[in-house]
């Protein structure tokens, strides 16, 4: 699993017969560290599908790859026209006569378009695709597009579940692991371009000179591949590494400090990314202690930057126990009165839905309801609250729901898609956050199916208009095989798992019901307890009568949060789409179901069909044993045998739980407990 979907394995012989005629020399000025970095992966990865890598020629022959500027390479001036409008970032892939012979070119901007046009014709090859008529012309949509690590400095990962973190703070800057180049390779596959090295509940020290020393050494083996580096700041870091008495944000000395830290940096790092920032949440320090607001002290830190060029993601993942309101509410009453106050290197950062990564959210509200500043849209790869990393659970499908929702707020089409990638309020600054599932693992993620995730991140990252079935087949054709016999099923696999999870874990709209702490199996009994925000019971809010959340005008509230149009229908109990029912209402056990049958039934009806879902993935995944690796199908299948035996506690668990309120009978047809 190491080598991720860059496995480059020899590909069919006639495959190898229709494109290696094509690919025997290359035509490339190898100027900069980039473009030996484009250079080397294309010959170690022909080198492998095909056998040969191409042959460096300075003159055309039939069969030249051409790659390069049309700025910097006369042979492809005339494309100067075409790469136009296409960014630094951008790149055309295309079949024609250069010097009149045929040839397949690569031509960007710049190196970084090169870079990606690279990896960008290696998945077509990879993917079986016919260069026929090879004519692409691509560019990322949006600008900014970054994993975050939550890794601490001792190589504790916060929800990782994949082994240590990557970083070996230890032994940087003296060793560089090789690892870090085959993550920035893969990262670089698929345009992912920024990386934020630390947790999000951040140690000051990273901003030490003694770290940054070592982060130095980590962005100098980023840069070949377009991939900035990013730290989260801790916001008292002026008194717990500076000496400062205070961290306010208008303090002029606390000002002076982080120009100073951020002239420091740039000093080290010249293309440093800038800094995220978690403030006044779960316990992490903000301007909120000094009677601040998220805008003063964003744009504390926007100034220190904005002379390197260096932009702020400052988080709006706010809640507090002290707020006896719907936490769902917070972070939208928290951050829309400032709409307009953020200087213009912010970026607030949203997750996907209001509460917490559950394995399925409405939009954030946020989303559309602050035209004036960018958002960064941050999904979660890691799967905390969708079975770690031993339940398959490709998340494609949930990243697609959300950036197709239709927020509704300039009329029909104001995707969330839109509101991220800047066009539906004209933002230049736009980005995109995975919060990563990489470890020291050998398997990078902890399981091989995870890889997807993070592929499938970047991907949407570049475009969110993606289709989240088109990624996954092109991560299984790399990943495993091209062989139809496999990657159809195996697709459908993927494309079923994650609505799984949500039904064995809790359909219908319930969310928050997993243990407390750990996140991993069952706990919707869980009451009392440090915080009513934490525990479960405060989430499905079940009794004799009913059970949901009443998020409706008549009850919390929080739909108003939404346009018009929108609220209206999640308002009302027989329009809210019934994925989102529990989510905004608390109905009776018997409300009456698009299915005909009664609220319970229908809910352990989606209880038995997530587990029956995940028994038909095992026995699809062991039919395919001929077509995969023994060593990725032995562990591929472990994980579906815990998969299948977790589903069912989680089920079992739920419903007994559920039934003490509901005082119904099993329906008809429900399997009981073994
Ligand atoms: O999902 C929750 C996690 C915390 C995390 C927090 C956040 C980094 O349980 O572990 O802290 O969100 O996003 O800040």
């Amino acid at each position: 699993g190491y080598d991720l979907w860059l496995r480059y394995r020899p590909l069919p012989a006639a495959q190898v017969a229709a494109y290696a005629p094509e690919m025997q020399h290359l035509r490339m000025d190898v100027d900069s560290p980039a473009r030996a970095a484009a250079r080397d992966e294309l010959s170690n990865a022909l080198q492998g599908l095909l056998g040969s890598a191409p042959q460096p020629v300075d003159r055309m022959r039939p069969g030249t790859l051409v790659i390069g500027t049309p700025a910097s390479s006369p042979w492809l001036a005339g494309l100067a026209a075409d790469v136009d409008g296409l960014g630094d970032e951008g790149f055309l892939v295309r079949r024609m006569r250069v010097d009149g012979q045929p040839a397949i070119v690569i031509a960007a901007n710049a190196d970084a378009g090169l870079v990606y046009g690279t990896f960008r014709f290696l998945r077509l090859l990879q993917t079986g695709q016919s260069l026929e008529a090879l004519d692409l012309r691509e560019a990322p949509r949006v600008k900014l597009r970054v994993l975050n690590h939550w890794d601490d400095l001792n190589r504790y990962v916060e929800r990782g579940y994949s082994g240590q973190s990557i970083w070996d703070w230890h032994r940087l800057p003296g060793w560089l692991d090789p690892r870090y180049t085959d993550y920035a390779r893969a990262n670089a596959s698929i345009g992912i371009n920024g990386t934020v090295l630390n947790n999000v509940n951040a140690n000051a020290r990273i901003l030490t000179p003694q770290y940054l020393e070592k982060v130095r050494a980590l962005a100098g083996v980023m840069r070949p591949y377009g991939i900035r580096v990013y730290l989260s700041a801790r916001f008292s870091a002026p008194m717990e590494i500076g000496g400062l008495a205070t961290s306010d944000p208008l303090d002029p000395e606390v000002q002076r400090w982080w120009k100073a830290k951020a002239d420091e940096i740039y000093g080290l790092i010249p293309d440093f990314g800038g800094f995220l920032v978690k403030a006044n949440s779960e316990g992490q320090p903000g301007p909120q202690d000094y009677g601040r607001s998220h805008a003063d002290g964003a744009n504390l830190l926007a100034d220190a930057l904005a002379p390197h060029g260096g932009v702020v993601m400052w988080r709006a993942f706010v809640y507090s126990e002290e707020e006896p309101d719907d936490r769902h509410k917070q972070a939208y009453n928290e951050f829309v009165p400032h709409d307009g106050e953020f200087r213009d290197n912010v970026l607030v950062q949203v997750k996907n839905g209001a509460i917490d990564f559950q394995p399925r959210e409405p939009f954030h509200p946020l989303f559309g309801a602050m035209p004036r500043t960018p958002l960064v849209m941050e999904f979660q790869i890691t799967k905390e609250y969708l079975g770690f990393s031993t339940h398959l659970a490709y998340k494609g499908t949930l990243y697609e729901e959300v950036l197709r929702a239709d927020t509704r707020v300039d009329g029909e089409g104001s995707t969330v898609a839109n509101v991220v990638d800047g066009s539906l309020h004209g933002h230049v600054l736009s980005g995109m956050a995975g919060v990563a599932n990489i470890g020291s693992d050998r398997s990078w993620s902890g399981s091989h199916f995870d890889q997807a995730n993070w592929y499938a991140y970047g991907r949407l990252a570049w475009d969110p208009d993606l289709s989240s079935r088109a990624i996954a087949e092109e991560w299984v054709r790399m990943t495993f095989s091209n062989d139809p016999a496999l990657v159809a099923p195996v697709v459908g696999m993927m494309m079923d798992s994650r609505e799984a999870v949500v039904d064995y874990t809790g359909a219908l709209g319930l969310h928050h019901l997993m243990g407390r702490g750990h996140h991993y199996g069952p706990g919707p009994w869980v009451d009392g307890g440090p915080r009513a925000d934490w525990t479960s019971v405060y989430y499905h809010r079940a009794t004799g009568e009913g059970i949901g959340f009443d998020r409706t005008t008549g009850g919390s509230d929080a739909v108003s949060q939404y346009a018009p149009e929108l609220a209206a229908v999640f308002d009302d109990p027989t329009r809210v789409p019934e994925e989102f029912l529990l989510w905004f209402h608390h109905v009776p056990w018997d409300h009456p179901m698009r299915s005909g049958q009664p609220l319970w039934d229908e809910l352990v009806m989606r209880y038995d069909r997530g587990v029956d879902t995940v028994r038909r993935m095992r026995a699809t995944w062991d039919a395919l044993q001929e077509h995969v690796d023994g060593e990725r199908h032995r562990q591929v299948a472990a994980f579906l045998a815990i998969q299948e035996n977790e589903a069912q506690w989680w089920r079992d668990a739920s419903i007994a739980y559920f039934q003490t309120f509901a005082r119904r009978p099993l329906p008809a047809g429900h399997a009981p407990p073994p």
